[in-house]
């Protein structure tokens, strides 16, 4: 090559980075740039499942005062005390060995995460993950470590396991089948996501994970990036479903960067479950559901099965909707 078409080419190739350059900057651009915010959308919670207890009280809770946090942890609350929840708090599915043991996080507008892991013996996850974040210089404790803060800061220890949780678990010990396939139709991890009147955003997830887990299994729920992630400037996710699949491929995190991007939240929820099934094209056996939301107070949803719903309280409504799923027509 002689010196002349060298330094065209040099020139060129120069030219095309900086084009590239210009291009990567762009694609990276937004945070929320251009995304307007929609007061007309705002306030509002969105939860996953049915679950209009908890979106009423994160409602209400907005409604005197609080603070999207303060909504999210209150509404996640309701479903903790709530017998009929078979897989958060009181009255959860205990673990293989017979233990509850449960993971619960929460994020707010300015970036702070708390989380507790593997803890048991108190029914309000999502509030001693609170004072993890509020009363510690961490951001997540877990197992004993968790329970012994938790009495620490006035929670009271009690008995998770109840009655008819305890029967249903000695049924199961009769096969002990242990197949970490969750259930497709019927499980209510509850992750919340609240947005203020002025358009702030939180986020909470709380669960008594996998019925029947192996002692000591951690599941996305608490972890963040994986069951919950909030970025004030662009949007917020969570997740439900089988927490490993979740975790291997960081969905909530990725849905946030998804919509920095520019997606909108339903077409970042479609791309974080299409990831997971890329990597499972034999697998159909499990569940996962997220939800989303942007600046603008934009929603997305979509699972991997039918089944899944999202309860929305917004507007003075609070309803239960069923999203689009990836096996339609599959
Ligand atoms: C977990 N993601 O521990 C949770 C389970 C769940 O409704 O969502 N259940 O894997």
């Amino acid at each position: 090559m002689n010196r002349r078409k060298f330094l065209q080419n040099t020139a060129l190739s120069g030219l095309g980075l900086s084009v590239g350059a210009t291009a990567l900057a762009n694609d990276l651009k937004p945070d929320n740039q251009n995304m307007d915010m929609n007061p007309d959308n705002y306030p509002l919670v969105i939860a996953t499942w049915h679950v209009p207890n908890a979106t009423k009280k994160a409602w209400e809770t907005l409604e005197n005062g609080g603070s999207a946090l303060d909504a999210v942890e209150k509404g996640c609350n309701a479903e903790e005390e709530d017998l009929a929840n078979n897989s958060v708090g009181y009255g959860g599915r205990p673990d293989r060995d017979g233990h509850v043991t449960l993971d619960a996080c929460l994020m707010d507008d300015k970036g702070n995460y708390g989380s507790v892991v593997f803890m048991q013996n108190i029914v309000h996850a999502i509030s001693v993950a609170r004072k993890v974040m509020e009363e510690t210089p961490h951001v997540l404790l877990a197992g004993k470590g968790a329970e012994e803060f938790a009495v620490s800061q006035g929670f009271k220890r009690m008995n998770l396991l109840t009655d008819s949780a305890k029967k249903d678990w000695e049924e199961w010990k009769i096969k002990s089948e242990y197949k970490p396939i969750i259930n497709i139709e019927n499980h209510d991890t509850i992750g919340m996501l609240a947005m203020d009147k002025d358009g702030n955003l939180s986020g909470g997830c709380t669960t008594s994970g996998l019925a029947y887990k192996m002692h000591g299994r951690v599941g996305d729920s608490p972890i963040i990036g994986s069951g919950l992630f909030v970025d004030n400037e662009v949007g917020a996710a969570t997740a439900t479903g089988l927490g490993e699949e979740v975790l291997k491929t960081v969905g909530s995190f990725l849905i946030v960067e998804l919509m920095r991007q520019g997606r909108s939240p339903q077409q970042a929820c479609e791309e974080a479950v299409n990831r997971i099934m890329k990597k499972q094209p034999n697998r159909q056996d499990f569940q996962v559901g997220y939800i989303a939301v942007n600046k603008k107070g934009e929603i997305g949803a979509y699972s991997i099965h039918k089944g899944f719903s999202y309860q929305l309280y917004q507007n003075g409504k609070n309803e239960n909707i069923k999203p689009g799923f990836y096996l339609d027509g599959k």
